[in-house]
């Protein structure tokens, strides 16, 4: 069966969706691909709908109120601009609801972060960054909340996390420079103004 033609809950790996992925138009699909794709690599079952708050607001609310019901641990929602999607799901839905803000080419996504994140007391938004660490953000947060009933994928985020610590030791051990070639690198010399002797 192609991608295309899956239903929605088809989609990602095998399994009863437990991740509902929502964005608020297909403008958004590509910047959220690196969140449907980590996802996958942590084996999590995930829908993904194109659902908007002020474009479809019934749709919306209709989403939100039955996603518990339906199985769904966990919603994650991206929206660019007047990004009320995340926020208008939290206020109908018992689940954790996570906002991706996307990057707008007006306001660079401070229009998308500050409507996603502001969210009043008791409807809390778990709000991720602008850009691209974002939507990873969002599937790894949403892996760590499902992990805390899944010893499983609590052990694959362990491996995970060893992997980036390994990815910067061995980046620092890469590292050749030659602090005589830049005097502003030891701190004494670049302190006296005095250059390091050749
Ligand atoms: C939001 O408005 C969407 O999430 C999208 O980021 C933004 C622009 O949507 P389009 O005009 O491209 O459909 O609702």
């Amino acid at each position: 069966m192609s991608e295309k033609s899956k239903t929605p809950s088809d989609r990602g790996a095998k399994g009863s969706p437990l991740v509902g992925v929502i964005m608020g138009s297909d403008s958004d699909a590509e910047a959220l691909r690196p969140c449907l794709d980590t996802l996958a690599e942590f084996g999590i079952p995930y829908e993904v709908r194109v659902i908007s708050a002020h474009r479809t607001p019934d749709a919306a609310h209709e989403y939100a109120r039955a996603a518990a019901d339906r199985g769904l641990a966990c919603l994650i929602a991206a929206a660019g601009g007047a990004a009320h999607l995340a926020g208008v799901l939290a206020s109908l839905t018992p689940l954790p609801v996570i906002g991706i803000p996307i990057k707008t080419s007006s306001l660079g996504g401070i229009d998308s972060l500050l409507s996603t994140v502001q969210m009043p007391a008791g409807v809390p938004v778990a709000t991720v960054a602008i850009g691209k660490a974002g939507p990873v953000n969002a599937a790894i947060l949403a892996a760590e909340i499902l992990a805390l009933a899944d010893a499983g994928l609590r052990k694959k985020l362990v491996a995970y996390k060893a992997r980036l610590a390994d990815r910067v030791a061995q980046a620092d051990r890469n590292l050749s420079f030659d602090p005589s070639l830049d005097p502003g690198a030891l701190d004494g010399e670049a302190l006296d103004g005095g250059k390091p002797d050749a």
